[in-house]
């Protein structure tokens, strides 16, 4: 029975040999499978003629048979290892390389309000000055009454409002904030109130929401030259160490004198030009406050004085980056913003 062990010997050793030589050439895990599984099948198939052999090739054959499975076995796991080390190179070689300059992340600013908010609290902060903050609404006696204007006082006019009941309203101004501190603690106060006040305004110079800052200092023998030194440190701190502030008679119910803030035009410097027709721009009001106030918030008239201003911080943004129009800063339109 040689005639069919030796010709099914050299078939097993053919089997083993092609699966040898194929296997570099298979690409994937489902190709080396497939491989393992056609030589599984013909490993079988050459088997077949175990059922005619003597006892003897039977053994011979069955031996020869497991070694070349177990090298059928060796062949398909080396390449898949293989194709493993292969993906994972592959897999390195498309990694990020790590030397190349990041994408930056797009960075945004603060609001030019904010930012003028900022530097006024950090100019005023040098002098001394706290910040304090209150309610944007208020009552009629906080926004009003406590400053010298009686319900259906004329002053009132200028500085409508809208409001939530007869005597709650959107506060005008933020010296309800400064009345709140007054009631609250006695002298030396030393102030500044900046937040969102609210008016019965809407033009291309006003918005019925905008932002003020304002100021008070309450001592003994405070003069208006104190209010005309603070005034003029802090526009030559903010706006530049060349202007200049010019306080020109003015009245509030409030104070006592009164003035307006003038600060020298940012666009011409006091040639005089179609902004300013007269060489000075006004950016809020001030005064000694009125002994009246110090009344209504129980201070002694005879023993204190005091300097009290407010003004317009969008006014200041607006002179500061030479903006026309109010409305620019409110719309939120980051093309417009990021300039600043
Ligand atoms: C303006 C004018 C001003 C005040 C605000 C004030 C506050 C107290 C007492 C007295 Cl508690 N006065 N504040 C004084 C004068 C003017 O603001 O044009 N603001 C935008």
């Amino acid at each position: 029975m040689s005639d069919v062990l030796a010709p099914a010997l050299s078939e097993l050793a053919r089997i083993a040999e092609g699966l040898r030589s194929e296997s570099a050439t298979l690409r994937t895990e489902l190709e080396i499978r497939s491989a393992q599984a056609r030589v599984r099948r013909q490993l079988d198939e050459v088997l077949r003629v175990m059922r005619e052999l003597p006892p003897e090739s039977k053994k011979r054959l069955g031996q020869a048979a497991n070694q070349v499975k177990a090298e059928v076995e060796d062949i398909v796991s080396a390449r898949l290892r293989a194709l493993t080390a292969e993906e994972q190179a592959a897999d390195l070689a498309r990694t990020v390389d790590v030397t190349l300059p990041g994408r930056a992340a797009p960075l945004g600013h603060l609001h030019p309000i904010t930012q003028a908010r900022r530097d006024i609290e950090r100019i005023f902060g040098e002098l001394g000055f706290e910040v304090a903050t209150g309610p944007q609404v208020e009552t009629d006696f906080h926004n009003f009454e406590a400053l010298a204007m009686p319900k259906d006082h004329p002053a009132r006019d200028m500085q409508d409002t809208f409001y939530v009941t007869d005597d709650v309203v959107l506060r005008t101004h933020t010296s309800p904030v400064q009345v709140r501190v007054m009631l609250r603690q006695p002298p030396p106060v030393k102030i500044i109130c900046p937040g969102v006040v609210y008016r019965r305004d809407d033009d291309p110079t006003h918005s019925p929401m905008f932002h003020q800052v304002e100021g008070l200092l309450v001592d003994t023998n405070v003069s208006l030259a104190d209010l005309k030194g603070v005034l003029l440190h802090f526009v030559r701190r903010f706006f530049g160490a060349d202007f200049s502030v010019r306080l020109r008679p003015s009245f509030f119910p409030f104070t006592e004198p009164s003035a307006e803030i003038d600060l020298l035009c940012v666009f011409c410097r006091g040639q005089g030009c179609r902004t300013c027709k007269s060489g000075w721009l006004e950016i809020g009001g001030s005064g000694m406050v009125d002994p009246e106030v110090f009344r209504h918030v129980g201070y002694d008239k005879y023993d204190v004085t005091g300097f009290a201003f407010g003004m317009g911080i969008d006014r200041m943004a607006m002179l500061r980056h030479g903006i026309s129009d109010i409305k620019l800063l409110f719309e939120n339109d980051v093309r417009f913003l990021r300039q600043f």
